[in-house]
């Protein structure tokens, strides 16, 4: 019987049936996809074949998006699978969410070809300084081309983010506290999970969402996620990741050499464009960061 993932514990799976019934199961542990070193080998959004409550098979992705938690660590996760795109909530402050994890977010959805949207939240503490920055951030993403939103989750006004939503399949992702559970309940007008304060020592979230679910609206559907620290790379080869930053790889074309890695090569477009400011320094060195990791991974 064929049915989809729709939460994951990690230890067990619910798994909706095409009839519309929610069944509990379990994976044997010898259970292995080919081809991916993971630590789940089923995630949430995957279909599958049950036998009782055994997942037994499971159909080829359409794609799927995997996090690796640290640069060193070997073990990667696969955040979910067969999604439209990924909504990455970021909030400038309370808590801080770095250019660099934006950036490595969003590289990563490059890789995977996985339209990334991004979310701007809790407009409504922000003060007039963040609030410039908030708008220098959206343009600075539009001008790359990607797709932004500033929103306060707890105070409606969403139907822009309804709009984006409507029809796909949307991972939901970000570091602990920045909302996402929060908007989830507020685009279904109702609690659908828990949410939690952010601590005020920290200034971070608490991890409170700890399994990853998807939810149907409408048309739609939405996964939350549990909030994510960092974002270590995927395997990247050196000369791959400036395709990952959409507009170092179109300045890139213009480099005297073919293989440059915009880093002290002569007649590099990309450092010229730097140094004009068409390209933003955040944006490269988020890039340098990714490239060090390729460095880092080469002596492993
Ligand atoms: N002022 C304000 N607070 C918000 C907004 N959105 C969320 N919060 C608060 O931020 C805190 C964390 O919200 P959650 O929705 O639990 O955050 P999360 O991203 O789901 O966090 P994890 O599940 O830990 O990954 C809660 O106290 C929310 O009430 C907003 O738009 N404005
Ligand atoms: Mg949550
Ligand atoms: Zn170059």
């Amino acid at each position: 019987m064929r049915g989809l993932v729709i939460k994951s514990t990690g230890s067990s799976y619910i798994v909706r049936m095409d009839d519309g019934s929610d069944v509990e199961c379990h994976i044997k542990g010898n259970f292995r996809i080919r081809g991916i070193r993971s630590t789940n080998p089923v995630a949430v959004g995957d279909y599958v074949q049950i036998d009782d409550d055994w997942i037994v098979d499971v159909e080829e992705r359409k794609n799927y998006i995997i996090r690796r938690s640290t640069n060193l660590s070997k073990e990667s996760h696969i955040l979910a699978a067969n999604i439209d795109q990924v909504a990455l909530v970021v909030t400038i402050n309370h808590p801080i969410t770095s250019t660099i994890f934006i950036d490595r977010f969003l590289a990563t959805s490059e890789a995977y070809r996985i339209p990334a949207l991004l979310i701007f939240n809790k407009l409504d503490i922000m003060t007039d300084e963040e609030s410039a920055r908030i708008d220098e951030l959206r343009e600075l993403y539009e001008s790359i081309g990607y797709t932004t939103l500033a929103i306060s989750a707890i105070s409606g006004h969403l139907s822009a983010i309804q709009d984006q939503l409507s029809g796909k399949v949307t991972l939901l992702s970000g570091n602990s506290g920045v909302g996402k559970s929060t908007l989830l309940n507020a685009l279904f007008g109702k609690e659908m999970t828990r949410t939690g304060k952010i601590s005020d020592a920290h200034d971070k979230g608490m991890h409170t969402t700890t399994f990853s679910e998807m939810y149907f609206l409408n048309d739609g559907a939405i996964i939350d996620t549990p909030g994510i620290k960092g974002f270590g790379s995927v395997d990247m080869q050196r000369e791959e990741v400036s395709h990952y930053f959409r507009e170092i790889f179109r300045v890139g074309a213009d480099c005297r050499f073919g293989n440059c890695t915009h880093t002290n090569e002569p007649g590099c477009a990309v450092q010229e464009a730097l140094i004009k400011g068409n390209i933003a320094i955040s944006r490269y060195e988020s890039y340098l960061s990714l490239l060090g990791d390729c460095e880092e991974s080469k002596y492993r």
